[in-house]
């Protein structure tokens, strides 16, 4: 990172006060490759279906069937997001990992969408337990680029049979996270996880998985 860009943030991190974690994921986002991009599928004129997976190791998604460089990491199935522009996106996420409390309970509700409300299981729901968070998806304009859109959903915590073994590929019947939102013109957004589910022994969950770009972070393209 180059003098005037370390500048930038850090002048940006005092302006913005919490969104520090945002920053450093724009960072990583400006940094980083993607995977192969994650296309919704058109259902209508007006919307389009993106379905996504969130795992408590790398052994499904993006990263392959050996889970790539960190096998055991938590993960999102998918890093690069993209999605047609003034149209209606309807997000499925499958969320197979446990969790336990948030950091901010700010990021117990859910925000952003279509009615304020998702479908948790079947129940439309506004908010849920902060202290049976697995992952949020929440989705935010990249300081800076004149775009506005904010998404955040909390993705509660599976405990259901079998109980969870990382790093064997085995997962539980998932929790089933459905909501809406709009797109408005192109433009590139970040997302990330709001819940400190990296390692909890490196910067108290915020670390590993959580500060490395393409599993708990990742950029929406509308286009
Ligand atoms: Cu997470």
């Amino acid at each position: 990172m180059n003098g005037s860009k370390s500048l930038g943030i850090a002048l940006a991190s005092v302006l913005l006060g919490g969104g520090a974690l945002a920053l450093a994921g724009f960072a990583l986002a400006s940094d980083t490759p993607h995977q192969a991009a994650l296309n919704c599928v058109r259902t209508s004129a007006t919307a389009c279906s993106l379905q996504l997976s969130t795992y408590p190791d790398s052994l499904e998604g993006a990263h392959g069937k050996t889970g790539g460089a960190h096998p055991t990491w938590v993960t999102y199935a998918n890093d690069n997001l993209v999605v047609p522009e003034n149209t209606t996106i309807n997000v499925t996420i499958h969320q197979y990992d446990g969790g336990g409390s948030l950091n901010d309970p700010f990021f117990d509700q859910v925000m952003g969408t279509i009615g304020g409300t998702m479908v948790y299981n079947g129940k439309t729901v506004s908010h849920v337990d902060p202290n049976n968070i697995g992952h949020t998806f929440t989705l935010r304009n990249i300081p800076g680029n004149g775009k506005t859109l904010f998404v955040s959903v909390p993705l509660p915590a599976d405990y259901r049979n079998p109980t969870i073994t990382i790093g064997t590929g085995q997962y539980p019947k998932p929790n089933i996270i459905k909501f809406s939102f709009k797109t408005g013109g192109p433009g590139t957004y970040e997302w990330n996880c709001e819940y400190p589910c990296g390692d909890a022994r490196v910067s108290s969950g915020f670390g590993y998985a959580m500060s490395s770009f393409g599993y708990m972070s990742g950029t929406l393209t509308v286009k």
